[in-house]
């Protein structure tokens, strides 16, 4: 294998070199509409990409250009994230809500255009205008240009989408997210390639699963995208082992396991055998969540069938009369994610690990926690549960506040390259005040616990500069403060290599020397475990404004978020072009 792995990058090299490929031009348009779905014997208005949940889908065979005209029908302004397209000299095209451009107001129009080159795997696309990517989503599916994978090419491409289906007004859990959560904001249910499955019914309407029809013998590649707002989730499989060879667009090492674990805004590719006897077997996909004192919201699962193409119809043989059940990790076990997590590595020969196993320029240290503020700018108020105050995510004690009038990549454009723009501010290096970040004494618990010593902190849009090529570490540290949650870190532009996590407070002396630099995983989201840390580097060779951001959506409602400000390089193919002509203004934007 490793041999294979080898040729394989080799090949890349080569190709990429080679002139005169041709690259194909993927084209798609996408009509953002309002329409009625119905589910659990509700309509429920949702915001839909032509019509479908999940969206379609995206298939693009590496170094095509894809081009996608986005007409927005919709009452929102929407934009379209391409989340872990690393979009090289393309920033402009990221579709980061007040990042990298104003949203597309309705009965307006967009085309997003860029290459997908350099990476190969599963990817997906989704609205970065506050909520609405709950029903705004899709795969994309980028395969070799050569045809042939570091592995043998499986029989078939199966997307495997985790959702959920919200039957609340989206925009209202939003607000209510941004003034400070609400644990009565949950799902209906969680959802397969937007089948809520047989475990929902309602008199006597049982919702269809997902099926996945297999024929004995063959290996399916099934591509799994975690969408949803909250939860991180356990993927099994009744009977079936799987062999873990891609997340995020990167190959890793193969590694056989019977779970997965999917946080949100995580890509994990498996390979699965049909080697089962010719029967019916239940995919399940579980929430996990952290245990009490932590806020308890109810337990999402959604099932779905792998059907062998010759099983008896009339059950009888050897099979049972209703599918297998896989026995999942129990709810509460994170550990199982941990490990999973942990078993990720990546392959020794990737070109940009040689530069981040030497000299490292910046080094960040990020505590995720959550503070209060006062409304209204009083300088004091009563916290914790009062109407006078607000609870709000931090990092380093800053809650990201998004930009309104401008995007900050087009404030990049308008400003020299060292002057302050738009009262923009410095993250913080480091926590400015050191304290036990992960003792579970600081778990803030409703009502009556310690929700009244959530400490003050501020809001302001933060951002970090970056010269170009920059070997840039950063260390997140999941708090207490933020319940006992654990924190899926997304980075766009650029992926990063996973060196460490660990569960406890981070500690240089004790921890630098268990970094992995010989073969760690690629990757755009990590899952900093709860009550732990992760740390990751990477080089910051793409210029642009690009935001840093928890994917877990109250997480983000919240503030846990910043920007990488990337410096253009001395030369014209080291600098981001200016704008597209019809990049939309950020005039006329509803407030
Ligand atoms: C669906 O609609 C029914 C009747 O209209 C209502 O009683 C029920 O609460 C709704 N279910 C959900 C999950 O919203
Ligand atoms: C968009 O156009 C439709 C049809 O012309 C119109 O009914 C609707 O009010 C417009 N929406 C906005 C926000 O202007
Ligand atoms: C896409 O790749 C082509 C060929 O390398 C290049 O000419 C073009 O500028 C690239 N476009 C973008 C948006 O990066
Ligand atoms: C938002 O919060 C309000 C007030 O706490 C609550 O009544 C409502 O159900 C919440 N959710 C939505 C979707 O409005
Ligand atoms: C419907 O769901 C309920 C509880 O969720 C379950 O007890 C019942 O067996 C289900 N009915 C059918 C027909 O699946
Ligand atoms: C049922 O199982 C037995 C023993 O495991 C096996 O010999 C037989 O071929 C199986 N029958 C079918 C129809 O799969
Ligand atoms: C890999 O998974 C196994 C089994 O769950 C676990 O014992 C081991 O600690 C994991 N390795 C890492 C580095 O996390
Ligand atoms: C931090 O809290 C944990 C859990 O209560 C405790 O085991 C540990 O000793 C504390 N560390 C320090 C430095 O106080
Ligand atoms: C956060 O900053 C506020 C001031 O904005 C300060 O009062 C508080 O002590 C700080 N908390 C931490 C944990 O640094
Ligand atoms: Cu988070």
């Amino acid at each position: 294998m490793a041999a294979a792995i080898l040729f394989f990058y080799a090949a890349m090299a080569l190709s990429a070199g080679a002139a005169g490929a041709k690259a194909a031009v993927v084209e798609h348009t996408f009509l953002v509409k309002q329409e009625n779905m119905r589910h659990l014997c509700n309509d429920t208005l949702v915001t839909l990409v032509n019509g479908q949940f999940p969206g379609p889908a995206v298939e693009a065979t590496e170094g095509d250009t894809v081009i996608v005209h986005l007409v927005n029908e919709s009452p929102y302004g929407i934009t379209i994230h391409w989340h872990g397209v690393k979009q090289t000299l393309s920033c402009w095209a990221d579709g980061a809500d007040m990042i990298t451009q104003c949203p597309i107001q309705p009965n307006t129009t967009f085309t997003y255009l860029f290459n997908v080159t350099g990476q190969e795997g599963t990817l997906w696309w989704h609205a970065h205008v506050s909520i609405l990517r709950a029903t705004l989503h899709g795969i994309i599916i980028i395969r070799p240009k050569s045809g042939s994978y570091p592995f043998q090419k499986p029989h078939m491409d199966v997307p495997v989408i985790i959702g959920e289906w919200w039957q609340r007004d989206l925009m209202k859990v939003d607000k209510n997210f941004s003034n400070g959560g609400h644990f009565s904001d949950n799902p209906a249910g969680a959802t397969i390639n937007g089948k809520l499955g047989d475990l929902y019914n309602c008199s006597g309407f049982v919702e269809d699963n997902f099926v996945l029809n297999v024929e004995q013998g063959k290996t399916y590649m099934l591509r799994l995208v975690n969408a949803v707002l909250f939860s991180e989730y356990y993927f099994k499989v009744a009977g079936h082992k799987f062999t873990v060879v891609g997340a995020d667009a990167n190959y890793v090492k193969p590694y056989t396991t019977d779970v997965v674990a999917v946080a949100p805004g995580e890509t994990i590719d498996v390979l699965m055998v049909a080697d089962a006897p010719p029967c019916r077997y239940y995919m399940v996909a579980l929430a996990n969540q952290p245990p009490a004192p932590d806020p308890q919201i109810p337990v999402f699962m959604s099932r779905g069938v792998v059907q062998y193409n010759n099983a008896p119809i009339d059950v009888g043989g050897n099979c049972t009369k209703e599918a297998l059940m896989p026995e999942m990790p129990d709810q509460h076990d994170t550990l199982a994610s941990f490990y999973f997590h942990g078993n990720l590595s990546g392959l020794p020969s990737n070109p940009l690990l040689a530069q981040i196993q030497g000299h490292v320029d910046e080094h960040l240290y990020i505590a995720l926690g959550k503070g209060s503020i006062c409304k209204g700018n009083k300088p004091s108020c009563k916290r914790g549960g009062s109407d006078e105050s607000i609870e709000v995510a931090y990092m380093n004690n800053v809650s990201f506040h998004l930009p309104e009038k401008m995007s900050i990549l087009e404030a990049r454009q308008h400003t020299k390259a060292n002057g302050a723009f738009m009262g923009v501010q410095d993250l913080p290096s480091q926590p400015p005040r050191s304290f036990n970040f992960t003792d579970p004494a600081l778990i803030p618990v409703v009502p009556g616990g310690k929700l009244e010593e959530l400490e003050a902190t501020r809001k302001a849009t933060t951002m970090r500069r970056f010269a170009h090529n920059a070997v840039v570490e950063v260390v997140f540290q999941s708090t207490a403060t933020m319940q006992s949650d654990s924190n899926p870190m997304h980075l766009h532009g650029h992926d990063f290599f996973v060196l460490a996590q660990g569960h406890g407070n981070y500690n240089p002396a004790r921890d630098v020397s268990g970094y992995n630099l010989v073969d760690p995983a690629l990757k755009n989201t990590v899952q900093v475990p709860r009550l732990g840390w992760a740390a990751i580097r990477f080089v910051a060779d793409n210029p642009g404004a690009w935001f840093m951001h928890c994917h877990f959506e109250f997480h983000i409602a919240m503030g846990m978020a910043t920007v990488f400000e990337v410096a253009n390089g001395p030369t014209l193919d080291e600098t981001l072009p200016p704008p597209p002509s019809d990049l939309p203004k950020c005039t006329n934007m509803k407030e």
